[in-house]
């Protein structure tokens, strides 16, 4: 038997936030936050309610900000580290900083980004945040969806839930970033991606992972990223990927925002897959991203 899909109450008024002001925004996940302006110096109370915010919602959006680049890093940094972004050229004079572009004159019907994945899981130390701005957006289109990973485990059964925490997923980079994809990143024309073999290392992490903030349990494996079960023959990781791919990222598990220039998206890759619309040929859409490190997954 599984269980039913009831999304989980985010906050209570016992927690109320006193920096910023949080409204829920998807019944899987999302809520905005304002009432900051975040090209300032944050004081750390109001960082400690962003990172309540995001820990309880997931990924939380703001409106309006048109941060510098400068300023946006200042704002990563708040939450952690840097995150290492390989293959990508960063933004000329901003190495912290990488451009997700998709320009007009793309009629391919993907663009980067666009398989459910979280953040570059392949690494040793997948990144805890990314911070996503939009800098120009098309008249329609162009959306990014989140799914809430904590409710892809909770809603599996128990018999499932049991059979999975004993498993771990091999990660690797070689389907996005390996040498035969040179010619599809070519094709992304304000984007500068280069492949190697380097792509082709893998990295083992737990099929289901406890965050390490919350103390939750979520399912981390992606469609884009996890290429195997550990110890499983290709037939049998195939099969059970495919069912946690449909599984996991099922509608009533997302949330979807539809941007507006100066939006900002703040999200946790720990317990959330994402993906980007290409549903907009014919216009330019261009957007900034700063990542924050996090830490190895554990079970
Ligand atoms: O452009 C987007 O909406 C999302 C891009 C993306 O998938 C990423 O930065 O990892």
């Amino acid at each position: 038997m599984t269980t039913s899909i009831i999304p989980v109450p985010a906050s209570n008024s016992e927690n109320a936030y006193e920096q910023i002001v949080v409204e829920r925004y998807g019944g899987a996940g999302g809520a905005i936050v304002s009432g900051v302006d975040l090209s300032h110096d944050l004081d750390d109370a109001v960082v400690a309610e962003i990172r309540r915010a995001v820990l309880e919602h997931h990924v939380v959006f703001f409106r309006g900000q048109s941060l510098t680049p400068v300023q946006q890093v200042a704002f990563s940094r708040r939450f952690g580290p840097y995150s290492p972004v390989p293959f990508i050229e960063p933004v000329a004079d901003h190495p912290e900083v990488i451009a997700v572009v998709r320009d007009a004159s793309e009629h391919q019907p993907f663009t980067f980004g666009s398989l459910w994945h979280s953040d570059f899981s392949f690494l040793e130390e997948p990144p805890f945040g990314s911070v996503l701005q939009a800098l120009q957006v098309p008249p329609y289109g162009g959306d990014t969806i989140w799914a809430n990973q904590y409710l892809a485990l909770e809603t599996l059964s128990a018999g499932m839930q049991e059979m999975l925490t004993g498993l771990n997923g091999v990660h690797s980079a070689r389907d996005g970033y390996g040498p035969e994809m040179q010619g599809v990143h070519n094709m992304f024309k304000g984007m500068s991606v280069t492949t190697s073999d380097d792509a082709l290392a893998e990295q083992i992490h737990p099929v289901v992972r406890t965050h390490p903030e919350t103390g939750r349990r979520c399912l981390f494996v992606n469609r884009q990223y996890t290429v195997g079960i550990d110890r499983m023959r290709d037939n049998e990781s195939k099969f059970l990927l495919d069912f946690l791919a449909n599984h996991s990222t099922q509608a009533a598990f997302t949330v979807r925002w539809h941007w507006q220039l100066g939006d900002i998206a703040f999200w946790d890759n720990r317990c959330l897959q994402h993906l980007a619309m290409a549903d907009f040929v014919g216009y330019r859409r261009s957007m900034i991203r700063t990542t924050v490190a996090g830490d190895k997954p554990r079970k």
